[in-house]
Formats: structure tokens, sequence, C-alpha cells
């Protein structure tokens, strides 16, 4: 018989108490929701405890359904708390609204449009200070965090993880040059449209226009220093604002800079008049501040194009024509949303 999702309590590491489902059989609960995603691994979206090894595990149970205690362990390669259960409940509320920002918003169901389950791994290896996704498991194996980083479970790694997953599933971007960059770009997008939703309390069918903070992993560094910063790459240190020729030749967490602050000036905007903020190809517009669009409609343009649009090789060009053809078809030939497309991308100097 079908199991049935029971409403939990966990109390995480970064957002206080959230709600979390869960399935009951007989007087287990288990970190288990058949409700988001059927098939898989674990019969339904689940979270697995790898208890410092390299594989996921089983899922987490319980006797009580009220979950974690919200304090932090296990930094500076301590494990005293190996089955700690805060973790878990990190990574739950996270999938949790991972699932739901692109079910409820885009109707996308799980990872591969789908709805094939998907799990996250906590607790995976020892001080481990990444988190990532695997498309073996297609899952996603998270750090306790060593010397930088506390547990990596926070709503944006999650959600940019997951991403991974999606893009797996559809356009499957080289994870190098070009491409690469789009690749994690499109996650860092996504990590950042499954906090607005989450942050604004994770129902609804549209991307709030606020409640993400534009920086990737800020919760989760020991310096207070997010990974990177959407809508000022630069501000990394490594990250260039703008394409040129030469940033295939970058890691790609750093070639992904560029579009990361494309879709910030496509959904905020700006209102900057300096012309160092923008570059060649974007210079003789007038006038030199943009509207964004806004979050919602942004990210419907962006999932379209990647999902339905982009191939493996896409590269910034071909990427800035899709999505142009995306906004188009959404809202226009000529719309406003598809000349801040236009607008988006020639501030960073791609396309006219
Ligand atoms: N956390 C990293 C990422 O998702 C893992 C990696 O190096 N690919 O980008
Ligand atoms: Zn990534």
């Amino acid at each position: 018989k079908a199991l049935k999702t029971v409403a939990g309590i966990g109390n995480s590491q970064y957002n206080g108490q959230v709600p979390l489902n869960t399935t009951l059989t007989g007087s287990t609960y288990t970190m288990k929701d058949p409700s988001r995603g059927t098939g898989g691994s674990f019969g339904g979206m689940a979270i697995t405890n790898a208890n410092h090894g390299t594989t996921s595990g089983s899922v987490y149970s319980s006797t009580s359904n009220t979950w974690g205690d919200g304090q932090q362990y296990i930094s500076g390669g301590s494990t005293t708390n190996a089955n700690g259960q805060t973790a878990a409940v990190n990574a739950m509320w996270g999938l949790m609204n991972t699932y739901d920002t692109h079910k409820n918003v885009l109707g996308w169901s799980s990872l591969d449009g789908n709805n094939t389950a998907t799990h996250i791994a906590a607790h995976v290896n020892t001080a481990y200070d990444n988190a990532y996704y695997d498309s073996s498991c297609k899952c996603m194996y998270i750090g306790d965090g060593g010397s930088s980083f506390n547990n990596l479970g926070s709503i944006d790694v999650i959600g940019h993880e997951m991403g991974h997953g999606i893009t797996d599933a559809t356009s499957g971007l080289i994870y190098s040059q070009e491409s690469g960059g789009l690749n994690e770009s499109s996650s860092d997008i996504a990590g950042e449209m499954v906090e607005a939703y989450a942050r604004a309390g994770g129902t609804g069918t549209s991307i709030p226009n606020t409640g993400n903070d534009w920086m990737t992993g800020k919760e989760i560094a020991k310096n207070g220093q997010p990974l990177r910063w959407l809508y000022k790459p630069s501000k990394d240190g490594s990250s260039p604002n703008a394409w040129s020729s030469t940033i295939k030749n970058l890691d790609v967490h750093y070639s992904s800079g560029p579009n990361n602050r494309m879709f910030y000036f496509l959904s905020q905007g700006s209102n900057s008049t300096s012309s160092s903020d923008y570059y060649s190809s974007y210079l003789n517009k007038s006038p030199l501040a943009m509207t964004g669009i806004g979050s919602d409609k942004a990210y419907r343009i962006w999932f379209k194009a990647a999902t339905t649009k982009f191939t493996s090789s896409t590269n910034y060009a071909d990427a800035r024509n899709k999505v142009l053809q995306a906004a188009e078809e959404l809202y226009g030939v000529g719309s406003a949303e598809s000349i801040a497309v236009k607008r988006a991308y020639a501030a960073i100097n791609v396309g006219a």
C-alpha cells in the first residue's frame, strides 16, 4: 500500500525550526518523502546518513518526528556527532524546497522533469569541506565542513548542487570552458531562486523578488565570505564581471561570473550610470541604468532556455541567443522582457 507522508518538524542549523515531510511506518518515522519524487534509490525523496563514509548509507529513521537540535557540530575535524540529525534537517529542508520551487513554479518534477526521486547523503567523509552532485547516483553528497566551512547544507548550496542534477538531465553542459561556466552559473542561479522561494515560506507559484542574498554560500563560510557574488563576481578576486575570449581558460567557478551578473541585471536591473559597470557592447545604450524584470520572469526565461534549448556545448554567445529566444516565446518579440535580456547580456559584453 502507498506510504503516506506525515508532517514533521526539524531544528535546522541556519533557518530555525522548519517543516519536514517524513514517512511513518508502524511506529518509525523515516526521512523519506514519496510525495516528492518516485522510484530512485529509496522509493521517494530521502536523506541518508553516510556516517563519514563515501557511500550514501541508509535513510534516517527515528521514533520521534521532531529532528535535530539546530546546533552546530563537527568543525575542525572533530567527529563527535557522527549521527547528528541537524545535518539531515538542513538537507531535507533544502531538498524539499528545491523540489517545490521547480514543481510549483515551473511545473518541473524533480531533477529530470519526470519525477524520478533523488536523495542527499549527509555526513559524507570526515571534516569534508565540499558538497557535490553525483551523476551516477543522481544524488547529492554533503560534507560537514572542515577548516573553511560549517555543514555545507545551506539552502543555496543545496539548490546549487541539485541544479547540477537538472543540467545533467537536460542540456548536459560540458563542465569545462564556457559551457562549464554556464553549467556553474545555472547552479548558482538555481540556488538563489530556491533560497528566495524557501525564505518566503516555501509555497506559492512564483519566485519572490526578494529574500535571497545574491551570494552563494554566505551562511556556510567560517570567514563570513561567500563563495561567489552573483551581483558583482569580481568581489571574489578571481571571477570576471564580463565575457572575454579568455574566460574559457578559467576554472568553471570563475567563468560562471559574467552569466551570474547577467542574471542579476536581468532580474534586478542596475541603477548604476557609471560606464565602468558595463562593457563595450553596452556603452551605446541609453539610459545606462536598466530595469529588472524580477526573479520570477527571469528564472522562467533562464530555465526554459537552459532545459529545452541549450546543448552540451552551448557557450556564452549561444546562451544569449537562446535566452533571448525563450524570452520572445514566453513574453513576445520586442517585449520589455526580451529587451531586458539583450541589455543584460550586452552589459556583460555578449551580443549588441
Ligand atoms: N561544490 C562543487 C560544485 O558544485 C563541487 C565541484 O567542484 N564540482 O561546483
Ligand atoms: Zn557547482
